[in-house]
């Protein structure tokens, strides 16, 4: 274990991909760091996430750092979406060849943090009993990476093995020959419910929603391709930037309600074809927003089901009905729906026939009885609040994180959130994050922390902290914009809604990267508009400057 660092420019927490670039990223600024983690190595959702079948759904040369183009240069991916072992060897061969590990504190969970008004600092606190103190606190600890078991009565009476898919063991797990049940279809549950029915005598699965999912198109990489790819890196890099959600796809131009029932039958088709999340969501430029042009997508989905299962009702029991498409997470697939065509595949509709309980032989609906051997929780996370509530955080005041979001999250911009200075949230709620590649919003996050770290120190601040109008005008902004849309018409994790008495809001900005690159770097551009700062040499904490 490295040597603990009681005294640091900033604290780290997490060293998924945020938080190994920003562990990069500020030690070229000259700062000294601590970082904490969970997990007993770098990976974040990839160390964790285990479970058979999984994969990334944005396609491996765009879900992958641009920061180096040395990097760049000599990784070379093999698959079009990467299985889950080659992104942990991409992480673990970055913090090799960057280096990073050497500040991190592993299997280390930081457990609190209060700001120090006087010393204008971050106590923070691990479960370890590490104390640090540190001027900078930086929150990369993942939108997805506080996994959720489901609510249901009798859960730790169960006599078999439970699993979460968020949570799966590292030496693997041989369903050969049991009977497993999966609760969830959500991507994780629709990833790896083809692989375990592969190895399971009988496979259960208890389906609440049923969402969207398009064939993922999976091949191996041509070297080719690849190599072009790579001579034009940095031209792809600069437009994936640029594009409105993190990856290059064609922007529509016409409303599905503008073309005819052929046209529109041929767009849907060819989007299908491209085997990519945002190939179908794109086809055309108002599914995400009109109800009506959302149903033509819907429907050319569910006919799509019906010509793979074979069994009409069951047929109709996949079939999404009541959300719009696209507005729960659509998932990618490798034979999704042709597995409920198996003759060891049950699928239970616990929406008409809930779960009641986990007894200590299997699940109990209301009316059925399932002898289970296994039971894996496909049932996500607390997404987005549930990483950064999971500490106790104490800001300005005496003021707890926890309370200020008791009614959902308040940022400003999605990177600060008023009265908690020098705390940075990479992704945090209120930006792009979930809604566009990861990777690019989280560079775009970590570049911008650097470059206002920088700032206060050329002009001697010791902190920076939102004012509470400015976080208002965002946070009315984040839900103006997310109206417009269909997406809060649907009960999803973006809404908070799979977490019993989480608020409903719409967490993520969706107003896409341009708008929000030209917010962020304009705040910059002028000092740091809609934020106070604080002089280091002030004896009392007297703001220099409000800038509302
Ligand atoms: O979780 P989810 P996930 N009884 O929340 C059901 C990313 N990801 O782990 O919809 C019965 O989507 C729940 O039902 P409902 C990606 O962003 C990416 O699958 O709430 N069912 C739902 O069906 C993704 O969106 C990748 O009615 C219960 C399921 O469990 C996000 O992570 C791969 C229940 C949860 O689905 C989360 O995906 C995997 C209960 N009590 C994940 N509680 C890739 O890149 C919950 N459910 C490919």
């Amino acid at each position: 274990m490295t040597e603990l660092r009681r005294d640091v420019d900033a604290v780290v927490v997490g060293a998924g991909f945020a938080g190994l670039y920003a562990h990069h990223r500020l030690r070229r600024l000259g700062l000294t760091l601590q970082g904490f983690e969970a997990a007993a190595d770098v990976g974040g959702t990839w160390w964790w996430n285990r479970y058979p079948g999984a994969r990334c759904d944005v396609e491996s040369m765009d879900y992958s750092y641009s920061f180096s183009p040395e990097l760049e240069q000599e990784w070379t991916w093999t698959e079009r979406y990467a299985p889950q072992p080659e992104i942990l060897r991409y992480a673990e061969h970055v913090a090799d060849r960057f280096d990073l590990r050497r500040d991190i504190r592993f299997e280390t969970r930081v457990t609190a943090a209060t700001w120090d008004e006087a010393a204008q600092r971050w106590q923070v606190e691990t479960d370890r009993g590490d104390r640090v103190s540190a001027r900078f606190l930086i929150m990369a600890t993942g939108c997805l990476s506080a996994a959720k078991e489901p609510e249901i009565d009798g859960i730790g009476s169960f006599r078999g093995r439970t699993l979460h898919t968020g949570r799966w063991p590292h030496e693997g797990v041989d369903l050969t020959g049991q009977r497993v049940g999966v609760i969830g279809t959500g991507s994780s549950g629709i990833q790896s419910i083809p692989l375990i029915a592969q190895q399971a005598a009988h496979l259960t699965v208890f389906q609440r929603t049923p969402n969207f999912t398009m064939p993922a198109k999976h091949a191996p990489l041509d070297p080719e391709a690849v190599n072009a790819r790579k001579a034009r890196a940095q031209e792809i890099r600069k437009a994936m930037r640029e594009s409105r959600a993190g990856v290059i796809v064609p922007v529509p131009e016409h409303s599905a309600l503008e073309v005819d029932d052929q046209a529109r039958r041929a767009r849907f088709e060819q989007a299908w074809e491209t085997g990519t999340l945002y190939g179908m969501v794109a086809a055309f430029n108002d599914l995400l927003i009109d109800r009506d042009a959302n149903e033509t997508a819907a429907e050319f989905v569910r006919a799509r089901i019906r010509e793979t299962v074979a069994d009409p009702d069951l047929a109709e029991r996949l079939s999404p009905r009541n959300h719009p498409f696209g507005t729960k997470r659509p998932c990618l697939d490798s034979g999704y729906y042709a597995t409920y065509n198996r003759d060891n595949v049950t699928l239970v509709d616990v929406r008409s026939n809930p779960i009641v309980a986990i007894t200590p032989t299997g699940v109990r609906t209301t009316t059925d009885e399932h002898d289970l051997d296994v039971i894996v929780f496909a049932t996500g996370f607390d997404a987005m609040t549930g990483p950064l509530l999971g500490p106790d955080i104490t800001g300005a005041g005496g003021m707890k994180l926890r309370d200020k979001w008791a009614a959902g999250p308040r940022t400003y911009l999605g990177i600060a959130t008023a009265g908690f200075p020098n705390l940075f949230t990479v992704t945090g709620p209120g930006s792009p994050s979930v809604l566009v590649n990861m990777l690019v919003a989280i560079e775009q996050h970590v570049d911008w922390v650097a470059g206002c770290i920088a700032y206060l120190h050329e002009h001697d601040l010791a902190s920076i902290d939102a004012t509470v109008e400015a976080e208002d005008r965002w946070v009315d902004h984040v839900n103006d914009v997310a109206s417009y849309t269909l997406f809060p018409q649907a009960n999803s994790w973006y809404m908070g809604a799979n977490v019993p008495g989480k608020p409903r809001v719409f967490m993520p900005y969706i107003g896409g990267l341009p708008r929000y690159t030209e917010t962020i770097d304009g705040v910059a551009a002028d000092g740091y508009r809609g934020f106070t700062l604080t002089p280091a040499t002030a004896p009392e904490r007297e703001p220099s400057a409000s800038q509302t």
